[in-house]
């Protein structure tokens, strides 16, 4: 049955349906769950998926993703604020503020939630990188400032980026879940 992936973020949609391509279809809605207050993303990813399949119906199953950037010599800033600092400070100037440290790692995260009639179940996915001067034209948010492996994630086709990233890994755990669940 066709998954609804509850998000505003075509980027994620297309990495998702790029991954699933033999498993579902995914269709996006854009219905503004609440966002508990909670130090978990797991938690706030799952209370999120449960309140959208009930609202779409009750009947077809939803995933919510919930990322974030943590910038290790920052003291893992934006992380849960990543969505806010992209739309208010921009990419760009968290780049320049980063360039400053001697330290540029960071760590994309994310926690995939899948809600259906029987329950909810969450996925993580992490995957470390180093901040570089923007570069590229592909994917979307802050990809274009990390670099993985020579690489930054906008240079990177969706299956490329998908075989090593946080959202990747989060799908990989979630269709080796789905996929014993059918059996
Ligand atoms: P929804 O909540 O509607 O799904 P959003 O874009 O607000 O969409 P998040 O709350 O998860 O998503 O915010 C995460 C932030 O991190 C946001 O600025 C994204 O653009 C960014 N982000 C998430 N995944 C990313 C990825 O794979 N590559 C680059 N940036 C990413
Ligand atoms: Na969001």
């Amino acid at each position: 049955m066709a998954i609804r992936f509850v998000t505003g973020n075509e980027g994620k949609v297309r990495e998702a349906r790029e991954y699933l391509a033999d498993i579902e279809p995914v269709e996006q809605i854009d219905y503004d769950y609440t966002e508990i207050q909670s130090d978990s993303l797991a938690e706030i990813a799952a209370h999120g998926a449960r309140e959208a399949f009930d609202e779409a119906g009750g009947e077809q199953p939803v995933l919510v993703d919930d990322a974030g950037l943590f910038v290790d010599a920052l003291g893992g800033f934006p992380g849960p604020y990543s969505a806010y600092v992209e739309d208010t400070v921009g990419v760009e100037r968290l780049w320049r503020l980063a360039r400053e440290e001697e330290n540029r790692r960071a760590h994309f995260k994310t926690v995939l939630a899948y809600a259906d009639e029987t329950g909810t179940e969450t996925f993580d996915g992490s995957v470390a990188g180093t901040l570089v001067a923007p570069r590229g034209e592909g994917g979307f948010g802050y990809d274009p400032i990390f670099e993985y492996n020579g690489q930054t994630m906008a240079e990177m086709s969706t299956e490329e980026k998908n075989a090593i990233s946080h959202r990747g890994r989060a799908l990989a755990a979630f269709t080796e879940w789905y996929a014993d669940r059918e059996a």
